[in-house]
């Protein structure tokens, strides 16, 4: 991992810069699927699937005993940790329930807000060298517990033309409505335009490679929404003396795994933990599976050392991190100073891996920067707030003068008559309302 000591503010955003894509114009393709689907609905998705991923499938849509037959294929220990983890994501996100916010703010004047489930949702859960059934859960779960009716999950099939037993365990145990084999941009385009066999939906979930993030933008056209913008994930670890250089070597690697393109970052005002860190994760690269990608991605990141934690934490802020990682003798200052990032981890026993499976919080968080405007994924993501208001004659007198006078101003006669109208009414007594 490359170090630079004390860099001066004005080189901080250079040095910050996240790894640059060339993303070729995918739009050309995208909108060609899109328009395939669109007029062959589930054939387009087939022979796109036979193109893509190479394999033919009749059924796309999972039937109850591929179901089952996939529930039978998870190794119980495997089903037990799933369920653990069911249990705290769900109790973690039924606690994000708010009750309805109601106000009177004039005699007359009954305001409120409730929230409502998006009725049909669509989870997109990739295929590829890691099949992420934990992502499943981070969506489904509180799919379910928002009240949301429709919940299909689309996912590429395997070379053997089935998807991963424990993606189809984990969508069964979440009651997903509909799981079907089809990855993608023309899973995104079927959830969008709705075929024979994948229902349409109102708003898109899930991670993706650049096919996939293109098409959840292009599904914007038939007001279609998303999640969040995706990008590679990332992880960002403030470490002192306090930290264990062991550990923190260990969560700079299980994020670099996920991807070549992820990117890792340190942050230290202690020189020694340098060196440490870095013979930590030579030492652990070596047996590391996927030792190839992470390596890949340790080469675009970089440990950086600064004067002192406000530096720390103005550098936290500058790059808004989608993890952000805190073992730091100053823990409760960069708390209250850090206010961009997507999930904090605080102290030497908390990986990131604890975020990623178990602990109840979601790992579906903004990357790339957007930690400064976006949330990660929650029980609001799949509910929307209706506003309500009524307005009884005594609230019709309190409020109707000034409406009046601000619509003639806009002028918006029409506007201010809807109003003039009732209270002329009111006056000469011709409604008993
Ligand atoms: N770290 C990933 C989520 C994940 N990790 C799933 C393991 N499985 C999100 O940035
Ligand atoms: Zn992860």
């Amino acid at each position: 991992m490359d170090w630079i000591r004390y860099p001066g503010r004005d080189s901080w955003r250079d040095l910050l810069k996240r790894p640059e894509k060339d993303l070729p114009s995918l739009e050309a393709v995208v909108s060609d699927v899109f328009n395939r689907v669109a007029s062959e609905g589930d054939a387009a998705l087939k022979a796109f699937t036979e193109r893509f991923d190479g394999v033919v499938v009749e059924d796309l849509r999972l039937t109850p005993e591929e179901i089952e037959r996939a529930g039978g294929q998870v190794p119980q220990d495997l089903k037990d940790a799933i369920d653990l983890a069911y249990e705290n994501i769900y109790a973690f996100h039924a606690a994000q329930k708010t009750g309805r916010v109601e106000v009177f703010p004039r005699p007359g004047v009954h305001c409120w807000q409730e929230k409502h489930p998006i009725e049909r949702v669509g989870l997109y859960i990739p295929g590829g060298t890691a099949p992420l059934f934990s992502t499943v859960l981070m969506l489904a779960i509180p799919a379910r517990l928002a009240g949301c009716q429709e919940v299909v999950l689309c996912s590429p099939p395997g070379r053997d033309g089935n998807l991963h037993p424990a993606i189809v365990y984990a969508a069964s145990r979440c009651g997903v409505s509909t799981i079907c084999k089809v990855g993608g941009i023309q899973a995104i385009a079927a959830l969008t335009l709705g075929t024979e066999s994948v229902p349409p939906v109102y708003k898109l979930f899930g991670p993706g490679n650049q096919y996939v993030t293109q098409a959840k933008q292009w599904a914007g056209r038939w007001g279609v929404s998303m999640d969040m913008p995706a990008g590679p994930s990332e992880v960002l670890v403030v470490a002192d003396h306090t930290a264990v250089p062991q550990f923190v070597a260990a969560d700079l690697l299980s994020q670099a795994e996920h991807g070549a393109d992820s990117q890792v970052v340190l942050l230290t005002d202690r020189e020694e933990i340098m060196e440490a860190v870095n013979q930590a994760l030579e030492a652990q690269l070596d047996d590391l599976p996927r030792q190839e990608i992470a390596r890949q991605a340790i080469t675009h990141s970089r440990g950086i050392v600064l004067k002192n934690w406000e530096e720390i934490a103005d550098m936290v802020n500058l790059y808004a991190p989608e993890h952000l990682i805190i073992c730091h003798r100053e823990e409760r200052f960069l708390l209250e100073q850090v206010h961009n990032a997507g999930s904090v981890f605080l102290g030497n026993y908390t990986p990131e891996s604890a975020g990623d499976y178990a602990s109840g919080t979601n790992h579906t968080l903004p990357t790339n920067g957007y930690a400064r405007q976006y949330s990660g994924v929650n029980l609001d993501s799949f509910l929307k707030s209706i506003t309500y208001q009524r307005l009884d004659a005594e609230g019709l007198r309190e409020i109707g003068p000034s409406i009046e006078v601000m619509a003639e101003a806009e002028g918006l006669r029409g506007h201010a008559r809807a109003v003039g109208i009732r209270r002329e009414y009111l006056e000469r007594g011709l409604t008993n309302a």
